[in-house]
């Protein structure tokens, strides 16, 4: 199987070496060799990776290394904590419910852009209301299928329109390496708010800081001055 297989052409992997240079987390296992270590991989750090051209492509990051692989059939969203109705979808079962779309620039905070991604799913906010949020709550944990990355919202963030549980992205499904079969898509905030391979969403009282913003990415991500993603 070739490494490059499930990466549209709005995608270039970033190595190891370029991207702890540009996160400077240390901590990071991301991705495999080759396409990577391209000259523009290092001009992203220096915020020119719009500039140049090739600049405009998502890096694929995974904080293990690795991709957990999740077949669609396999696939299961659990929705737990603090809810009156705990739930267990399928993805097709996120499938038949109401879906929106999304057209917005990909963001990363090391500087790195992607502009006008479609996206596809349901909104967050739908799928609380169908387990029903306790008073209790005031935020959103997030978990992944990779076991290590995790994120949160305030229930507030978590209920704006435009913040989706995603199964389309790039014109078609979510393929492994971008965080496929779902991910979060969290479109007023930078990408590390956009969990992939997404597995729980669990309704708590108070929030544990997430995998990023443990090493020192702030917890409110809003990207400044972005435009409103456009909704239909
Ligand atoms: N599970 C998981 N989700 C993740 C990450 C990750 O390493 N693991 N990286 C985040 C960061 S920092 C960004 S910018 C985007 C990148 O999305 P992409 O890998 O599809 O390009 O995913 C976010 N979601
Ligand atoms: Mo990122």
């Amino acid at each position: 199987m070739s490494r490059d297989e499930g990466f549209s052409d709005q995608t270039v992997p970033v190595g190891r070496r370029v991207f702890l240079g540009i996160a400077g987390l240390g901590i990071l296992g991301v991705l495999f060799g080759s396409r990577v270590q391209r000259a523009v991989g290092s001009a992203v750090g220096t915020g020119l990776g719009g500039l140049i051209p090739g600049g405009d492509r998502f890096r694929i990051y995974s904080v293990t290394g690795s991709f957990p692989k999740v077949d669609p059939s396999a696939y299961r969203l659990k929705i737990t904590g603090l809810v009156n109705r705990p739930h267990t979808l399928t993805l097709d079962q996120l499938m038949t419910m109401p879906s929106v779309k999304l057209v917005k620039d990909f963001q990363c905070v090391t500087g790195w852009k992607v502009p006008q991604v479609h996206w596809e799913g349901v909104r967050l906010s739908d799928i609380l209301d169908v387990v029903g949020v306790s008073d209790r709550a005031t935020a959103v944990e997030f978990d992944s299928y990779d076991g290590v990355d995790t994120e949160s919202l305030t229930l507030s963030q978590a209920r704006l329109p435009d913040v989706i549980v995603a199964y389309r992205m790039l014109g078609g499904p979510i393929t492994t390496p971008h965080g496929g079969p779902v991910r979060l898509y969290v479109a007023p905030m930078y990408g590390y708010k956009s969990l992939k391979w997404l597995s729980e969403v669990r309704l708590v009282e108070k929030p544990t800081l997430g995998f990023w913003e443990a090493n020192g990415y702030p917890v409110d991500a809003w990207i400044n001055g972005s435009q409103n993603a456009s909704v239909s």
